[in-house]
């Protein structure tokens, strides 16, 4: 996977803003960049489909074996999210995923069903499936959120296996970071991996799932967006189901996942939803988007899908078929 940095050193967005008021300015922020790529071809209708973020061809393909073979769209999402937990070498996804500033892997995921129900664990330590002990909130608690030990607790009760999520490279890495960053938690592309996933399936039902183990580096007890409903994901089976990546603090200030999908709802196909909610996350960031990224992917009852970031670099992937592809996103500005 090609990776660039995040960090992107330019004041164009500032600059943008002193040139008049912020709706003039807004205006001239928000023309249709000429390198964009038209939207995906929609899908026919009843066509089981998988996306992601990035490029998680695995993942997705677990996905669709689920989808093909008439499973729920619940079930997809929750198997295709699974493959990159268990992959030791993305690192910003369950066991192999970077630590934070002191040492402890803390993972953050959600899933949410056609029928509305969601289920999250937050800051959880020392389980690799975070996907799955979100999905057990979900089904057999009576909450809808657990974090940190409580949801380690109640992993363990439900027999997930308590395991050592960071790996002797990440360790080392980690010893190496150390040395050098004055204690700042990265906000770069090597914590892209962030897996969020939508799925519809054969009986048209959306849902969705997310995991990641958030920035790399970061605070003790640090929550990004990724297991936070509406801001990491958020599915409406009557509409269409989105998913978010990047900096998660600023996905969290504009509700992005909710927000993606009632632009859906009212009449936007899901790449002009993605589009819109980008745009609203520029404008909320008053000029600091040229250094942090935050894409959307989004997807419809209709089975058409959709993806847009502010910089360039995000691709999503997306399986319909025995055959997967990788799209490279649209973005905002370099
Ligand atoms: C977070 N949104 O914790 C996540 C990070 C991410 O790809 O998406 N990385 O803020």
């Amino acid at each position: 996977m090609k990776r660039r940095n995040f960090l992107v050193k330019s004041s164009l967005g500032g600059f943008l803003l002193l040139l008049g008021s912020p709706s003039a300015a807004a205006k001239r922020l928000f023309s249709r960049p000429e390198n964009m790529p038209s939207a995906p071809a929609p899908l026919s209708a009843g066509t089981p489909v998988a996306i992601t973020t990035w490029n998680f061809p695995n993942a997705v393909a677990a996905a669709w074996e689920v989808l093909r073979d008439g499973g729920s769209a619940l079930d997809a999402v929750e198997r295709g999210v699974r493959v990159e937990e268990a992959d030791v070498s993305n690192s910003t996804v369950g066991k192999g995923g970077r630590p934070d500033r002191d040492g402890h892997v803390t993972l953050d995921a959600c899933v949410m069903d056609a029928q509305g129900n969601y289920g999250a664990v937050m800051c959880l330590e020392n389980v690799t499936h975070a996907v799955s002990v979100a999905r057990k909130v979900m089904e057999d608690s009576p909450h809808a959120i657990l974090v940190g030990k409580g949801a380690e607790e109640f992993a363990l009760q439900q027999g997930f296996p308590p395991e050592n999520l960071l790996t002797e490279e990440s360790r080392q890495e980690w010893e190496q970071w150390r040395k050098t960053a004055n204690y700042q938690p990265e906000i770069n592309i090597e914590n892209h991996d962030t897996i969020g996933m939508l799925a519809l399936d054969s009986d048209g039902n959306l849902s969705g799932a997310c995991t990641t183990s958030g920035l790399a580096y970061k605070m003790h007890g640090r929550v990004g967006d990724s297991p936070v409903v509406g801001a990491g994901l958020y599915i409406d089976n009557e509409v269409g189901g989105a998913a978010a990546t990047g900096l998660g603090e600023e996905v969290l200030k504009v509700v992005g996942s909710f927000l993606v999908v009632e632009f859906m709802r009212q009449g936007r196909t899901p790449q002009q939803a993605c589009e819109e909610a980008v745009r609203r996350v520029i404008e909320n960031a008053r000029g600091r988007h040229t250094d942090f990224q935050v894409g959307f992917i989004a997807l419809n009852k209709q089975g058409e899908t959709g993806a847009y970031s502010i910089h360039k670099g995000f691709s999503s992937q997306i399986q319909w078929g025995d055959e997967g592809v990788n799209r490279e996103a649209p973005y905002f500005m370099e």
